[in-house]
């Protein structure tokens, strides 16, 4: 099928289309109208373009007045493929908005950039720019063929601790407001509507979805490097914004500004469950990891971290004695990193002054990590300075300020205000430069947590007044990158798509803790609301397993997810007060069976943060089910069907055998039923977790007896005619590295399996065999016993590569 570009003259103006697109201009109009190829009414009927400009009162200039006759259309060849790009001018007095309009060769989507020029003979400044703005009335609206109560929308998070989720239309939206969750309050016309749902912010990318018919249209932008991008919803109007911000930056005399570029794409009905929007949202990660060059390493990290055990009081020897744990234990938990998180500075700001719990200093620790044979990981918050740091004493003219020359809160926490440090300031940049650069190579760390950095991009003025809040972020980081060279860096509390192409991995979530949900005695800090189900990005296992399939089209699209640390101590400590023994979690074992399903499931890294020397063997096997990790991403089937997606689905490929893992969870405070649907055929469904067999199934899967808050990891298996391999309990993979191979030989009824040691060095392999056979000894160290329904379980201890030939005689 040909899959090119064509461009050809419609009634009132050009016409570009592809096999998936199709986008035609009315060019006295002003507007664009945009639809899926194939017939059917547009979706985004009248596209309109505008910015927002000038001193108060802004004003906004819009293409609606129409664009010229001439235009332009000319051969493009980018990161995208080859396209055609259309060229659109709208003059509106000495100002010149100009779209340009780009669509790809096979690809589904189209690529819209909004350029202002100044005409004018006096600076301008600029707020917003849009590429896309839909009617709020009229003619014109969105239209995806079902009432908008049937429709939902993904919202993109603007950080890594916001919410991310997929709501009703017509629900309320989250609140997601700045500074910590959002980089702007919604439109004031938005505070005075009533009803209060069906409005939407959503950060970088918005996507919606019409459950009645399955089209779909996905808006959002592709590079971040200069500005911050939003999209605004209006459900009950049926209209769509995506803009970037330009943040009030003079715009020169005869000078131009560019929006960032807005990805739109378009997928009609039909729709099968996971159908046309997963899709959608995994081009667009294609999209904008290609765009911005995205940093994606080989393999999946893997480390333990300080600080959900031991918070800021960690010493050395808390260090040191889990250091001694991983060197003497590397066979079960064979981990790259030792990550020392928040709690050896003396302020936050004062990265180089130590405090006295590490007597030896920094480089002392690195050169212990090292020798041990680990890498070494320290955290910092580089773009955070507490008003009690001496950096801030120091050097207060390094903070981002507000018209009134105050300094802008980041975040209340550490018991004081923390501000935003001015990544334009060339003394703040020499500054993060030096410590970096001392951190990397005199103090020897491989790998840097760079955590609150969304301070760095708060609004506000800054030395360099030319600088967005995006462009003065990606200095920092820039700045942080050029200093460690390649060494490992993972952001956290830091902006999505603007972070792409300078971090290797990424936080996707809040912060996990050793609660499900926070408990009604623990006191919130000061504004903090409490939420039941409702998402928050308060520390909660919760809050952090939302994030942790919402964003899994994030991972190696723009760098490594992390799902944050796996929590699955069942220590128990002593009071201080009275002595008394208490358990150090309060997570259930369902509930850290379910943290360690969707971090394995997710693809992402492994960190484990617990006091390992306390860990009972049972306790630190849950850790090494996940080792070594997969790394490959599963997918939320119902991502848009629900706020909390309930199945979390990765197909694994083997040269012996492909299937399917399918983790479901219940999220309800009570022990539920959940029915899952499987994947074709007549499989074998095992659970890892339970060690239950459900038997051969086809269609539907129904799971009763599903705790509060645990899951199911089920391998689906295609049911062959011969004994064959149903589950393995060495990985949560349950197959795909412990077993290199597995054949049955008809002809010598035996099933052959070549194996490789994993983690997990206790096991079963389980087999099922068809009615008149069964399993015939098996060797020396092979346990083999009946379970139920033709399964056969054969128990070993799996420590070198082994071969198994497991002989099938008549029953
Ligand atoms: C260290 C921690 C850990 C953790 C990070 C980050 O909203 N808050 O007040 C808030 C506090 C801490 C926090 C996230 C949010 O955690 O995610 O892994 O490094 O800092 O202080």
């Amino acid at each position: 099928m040909d899959d090119g570009v064509r461009v050809s003259k419609g009634r009132r103006g050009p016409v570009l289309r592809n096999a998936h697109l199709e986008l035609a201009c009315d060019l006295a109009g002003g507007s664009l109208s945009l639809r899926p190829a194939g017939g059917g009414p547009p979706m985004l009927p009248r596209c309109l373009s505008l910015v927002e400009v000038g001193e108060p009162p802004r004003t906004v200039v819009s293409a609606e007045a129409g664009y010229r006759r001439e235009y332009e259309v000319s051969p493009v060849e980018d990161a995208h493929g080859r396209g055609v790009r259309l060229t659109l001018a709208s003059p509106a007095g000495d100002l010149t908005l100009v779209l340009h309009v780009t669509l790809y060769d096979g690809q589904p989507f189209a690529v819209l950039q909004l350029e202002l020029r100044n005409g004018r003979q006096t600076p301008l400044p600029v707020h917003r720019l849009a590429p896309l703005s839909t009617p709020q009335e009229g003619r014109g609206r969105i239209v995806l063929g079902g009432p908008p109560s049937r429709w939902s929308f993904y919202r993109q998070g603007w950080q890594s601790w916001t919410p991310t989720l997929t709501l009703r239309a017509l629900e309320p939206d989250i609140l997601a407001l700045p500074s910590m969750l959002g980089p702007e309050m919604p439109p004031p016309e938005w505070a005075t509507a009533r009803p209060a749902g069906g409005r939407f912010l959503a950060d970088d990318m918005g996507a919606l979805a019409d459950l009645s018919t399955g089209a779909c249209a996905l808006a959002g932008f592709v590079s971040a490097r200069d500005q911050l991008c939003q999209v605004r919803l209006d459900a009950r109007r049926r209209a769509l914004e995506a803009f970037s911000w330009a943040d009030g930056v003079a715009l020169e005399p005869g000078a131009a500004v560019r929006s960032e570029r807005l990805l739109v794409d378009l997928a009609g009905p039909p729709a099968g469950r996971a159908g046309p929007p997963l899709e959608a949202l995994a081009r667009y990660g294609d999209a904008l990891g290609r765009e911005m060059g995205a940093r994606v390493p080989e393999t999946v990290t893997t480390g333990w971290c300080s600080w959900y055990r031991f918070f800021t009081t960690v010493r050395e020897e808390d260090v040191l004695s889990n250091l001694r744990f991983l060197t003497e234990h590397r066979d079960e938990l064979p981990v790259e990193y030792v990550q020392l998180d928040d709690g050896y500075q003396t302020g936050i700001g004062d990265w180089e002054s130590i405090n006295e719990k590490f007597p030896h200093g920094m480089k002392w620790l690195a050169d212990r990590i090292h020798e041990a044979g680990f890498k070494a990981g320290l955290w910092f918050a580089p773009f955070t300075v507490g008003a009690d740091s001496a950096l801030y004493r120091e050097h207060p003219e390094w903070l981002i300020r507000d018209a009134d020359g105050e300094p802008v809160l980041a975040i209340y926490n550490w018991n004081q205000r923390c501000y935003g440090l001015d990544c334009t300031h060339p003394e703040a940049q020499a500054w993060l430069e030096r410590l970096f650069r001392t951190v990397a190579e005199d103090w020897g760390f491989d790998f840097v947590k760079v955590d609150f950095i969304y301070s760095g991009a708060l609004r506000g003025r800054r030395y360099d007044a030319t600088q967005t809040r995006a462009q003065a972020y990606r200095r920092g980081l820039e700045i942080i990158r050029r200093a460690v060279g390649d060494r490992f860096v993972l952001g956290c509390g830091g902006l999505i798509a603007p972070s792409v192409g300078l971090v290797d991995g990424h936080r996707i979530g809040p912060d996990v803790a050793i609660w499900w949900r926070l408990p009604p005695g623990v006191p919130l800090p000061a504004g903090r609301k409490r939420h039941g189900r409702a998402a928050s990005s308060f520390p909660a296992a919760e809050n952090a397993l939302r994030n942790v399939l919402t964003r899994s089209w994030c991972h190696r699209r723009l760098w490594i997810n992390d799902p944050d640390c796996l929590l699955a101590r069942d220590e128990m400590v002593t009071l201080t007060l009275d002595q008394m023994q208490v358990p150090s979690t309060l997570l259930t074992l369902d509930e850290v069976r379910t943290l360690a399903t969707a971090i394995g499931l997710s693809g992402g890294i492994v960190l484990d943060s617990d006091n390992l020397p306390a860990m009972s063997p049972e306790r630190v096997a849950i850790v090494s089910l996940l080792l070594p990790p997969w790394g490959e991403a599963a997918l939320a089937l119902d991502l848009f069907e629900t706020d909390m997606p309930s199945l979390f689905q990765l197909p694994v490929e083997r040269p012996w055998e492909s299937w399917t893992l399918l983790g479901v969870f219940n999220w309800e405070d009570v022990a539920c039923t959940l029915k899952a649907p499987l994947p074709p055929g007549r499989l074998h469904v095992f659970d890892l977790w339970s060690g239950q067999y459900a038997g051969v199934l086809s269609g539907e899967a129904v799971l009763p007896g599903l705790p509060a808050h645990g899951c199911r990891l089920l391998a689906l298996r295609r049911v062959q005619d011969q004994p064959q391999v149903v589950s393995s309990t060495f990985h949560f993979t349950q197959g795909a590295l412990e077993i290199e191979d597995a054949r049955y030989d008809e002809r010598r009824r035996t099933l052959m399996l070549s194996l490789r040691p994993v983690a997990k060095k206790e096991g079963e392999l389980v087999l099922y065999a068809p009615p008149n056979l069964r399993p015939g000894p098996v060797g020396e160290g092979v346990r083999v016993a009946a379970r139920a329904d033709g399964l056969w379980a054969l128990a070993l201890r799996l420590e070198r590569p082994t071969r198994l030939e497991v002989p099938f005689v008549a029953s």
